[in-house]
């Protein structure tokens, strides 16, 4: 007889084995629990990824334990807009005057060579249409006859006086200004036959006519400048032309 069985023979064995194999594992399936519950646990797997974010819950009522402390102040927050403006506030006092006078000075001073500069351009245009200059003396008519009173006071509203030559320059200026009488400043009403300018101080230059003064009916105390240049007393109430002098 042959060591080695024939290929069927062989085969055979082998399914049968298998066969029984699978029963076997069938058969533990059947019965895990029963296994299980017999057997010790096994180990816990991972846990699983977080799930979704559920919906907001309503705020809850305020707890009932101990207020906690204040916490430090927040950031500043950012301007608001600006409110309408207010009433007018009570005028204050009147303030010190400053002290940077030597600006205001130098200002001034400026100012006032700037006016002298003008006024003197003025006062050429004055004289060279108007007037006769003489020295520190400006000679103008406004071309009007009236009483010495009159004239006394015209003059005196200008700050000037009545024309008075003290020298013959002064009086052929004024005698080339006007072309009929004037009257001058000068008066013997304080004391007959004592002529004096409106000072009161008397006469260092004259030009009287010849036989003047002679105080016509006792009622002669004022003088006029003829238009030959020579002088005449005559009656201070009669109207003669209006000259005044000007201190240039
Ligand atoms: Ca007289
Ligand atoms: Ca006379």
């Amino acid at each position: 007889m042959s060591l080695f069985p024939s290929l069927p023979l062989l085969l055979l064995s082998v399914l049968a084995a298998s066969y029984s194999e699978t029963v076997t594992s069938e058969d533990a399936q059947k019965t895990c629990p029963a296994v299980i519950a017999c057997s010790s646990p096994g180990i816990n797997g991972f846990p699983g990824k977080d799930g979704r974010d559920g919906t907001k819950g309503e705020k809850g009522e305020p707890g009932q334990g101990l207020r906690g402390l204040q916490g430090p102040p927040g950031k500043l927050g950012p301007p608001g807009n600006p409110g309408p403006s207010g009433s007018p506030g009570a005028k204050g006092q009147k303030g010190d005057p400053g002290a940077s006078q030597d600006c205001d000075s130098s200002l001034v001073n400026s100012e006032r060579k700037a006016l002298q500069t003008e006024m003197n351009r003025i006062k050429k245009w004055v004289t060279f249409s108007l007037g006769k200059q003489v020295g520190q003396k400006l000679f103008l008519t406004n071309g009007e006859t009236m009483t010495f009173d009159k004239v006394k006071a015209l003059c005196a509203q200008f700050q000037a006086s009545v024309a008075t030559p003290m020298s013959q320059a002064e009086n052929t200026a004024i005698q080339s200004l006007v072309k009929e009488e004037a009257f001058l400043g000068i008066t013997d009403e304080e004391t007959e036959g004592q002529f004096v300018d409106l000072t009161g101080r008397r006469l260092t230059y004259t030009n009287w006519n010849e036989g003047e003064p002679n105080n016509a009916d006792s009622r002669e105390d004022c003088v006029v400048l003829l238009r030959s240049g020579r002088w005449n007393d005559v009656p201070c109430s009669s109207p003669y032309l209006a000259i005044c002098e000007f201190p240039v």
